[in-house]
């Protein structure tokens, strides 16, 4: 078994018949959706809803027999599962390098608990090791990137190997930014990126995850937000 795959049958552990789920996007979350079905499917779970957070993983938890409902058809949502690209300190996280990211965030800011599964490799001191994802329009993307780069780091549009912007499931195009020392003060850069006109969204999860399980040779650990319930 992989650390993804560990981190998934961890979390599995923690869902209770009866919950309405927000099914994260990402090869950990895949894992994770693929135990719930076989759990539904075994009858050791039932009354499951899922809310998908994109298109992927609505194929995906469908064919495993998750029955699905919107965001506005449920009366609450107890719990999401998502992977991330990082996990910093204070839980804060960059997501989106799967590139479901405004979907994402719609859907987990309106979890009661925001679980995230990773493997240890996504554990970084301060974020910003890697790129961070910027959802944008397409109307003059190359201003909006050209802005971007104003921020201090090196900004590209994201580009497929035939040259043609990555598209949304939103028909958006994504920005990567890469920021030499990484990203020094995450909140000032996320006001800076929801001020702008062009920009839809960012990878910037702050303050949302109330749990991190993290997979590692050693074995799982959790990571708790400070105040959050267990
Ligand atoms: C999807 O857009 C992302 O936010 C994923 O959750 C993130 O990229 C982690 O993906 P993996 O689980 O595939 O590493």
């Amino acid at each position: 078994m992989n650390l993804k795959e560990l981190a998934a049958e961890y979390a599995i552990k923690g869902i209770c018949s009866g919950m309405t789920l927000g099914l994260g996007s990402g090869s950990t979350t895949s894992h994770f959706i693929e135990l719930l079905g076989e759990r539904l499917r075994l009858g050791l779970l039932h009354d499951i809803y899922g809310v998908p957070t994109s298109e992927s993983t609505h194929r995906l938890a469908q064919a495993a027999g998750i029955r699905l409902i919107s965001l506005a058809e449920c009366e609450r949502l107890d719990l999401a599962v998502d992977g991330a690209d990082e996990v910093d300190p204070n839980l804060d996280l960059i997501k989106g390098l799967g590139m479901a990211l405004l979907r994402e965030k719609f859907i987990e800011m309106h979890a009661r608990r925001f679980v995230v599964i990773v493997d240890e490799s996504k554990l970084v001191n301060r974020l910003g090791r890697g790129p961070l994802p910027v959802e944008i329009i397409p109307f003059e993307a190359e201003v909006t990137v050209h802005w971007l780069r104003s921020l201090g780091c090196r900004a590209e549009l994201w580009r497929a190997e035939d040259g043609a912007p990555y598209e949304t499931d939103n028909a958006h195009w994504l920005a990567r930014c890469w920021f030499p020392d990484g990203i020094t003060d995450a909140g000032a850069l996320e006001r800076l990126l929801a001020d702008r006109p062009g920009v839809v969204d960012h990878g910037l999860f702050l303050g949302m995850a109330s749990e991190v399980i993290v997979a590692a040779e050693s074995g799982v650990r959790t990571l708790q937000r400070p105040g959050s319930q267990m």
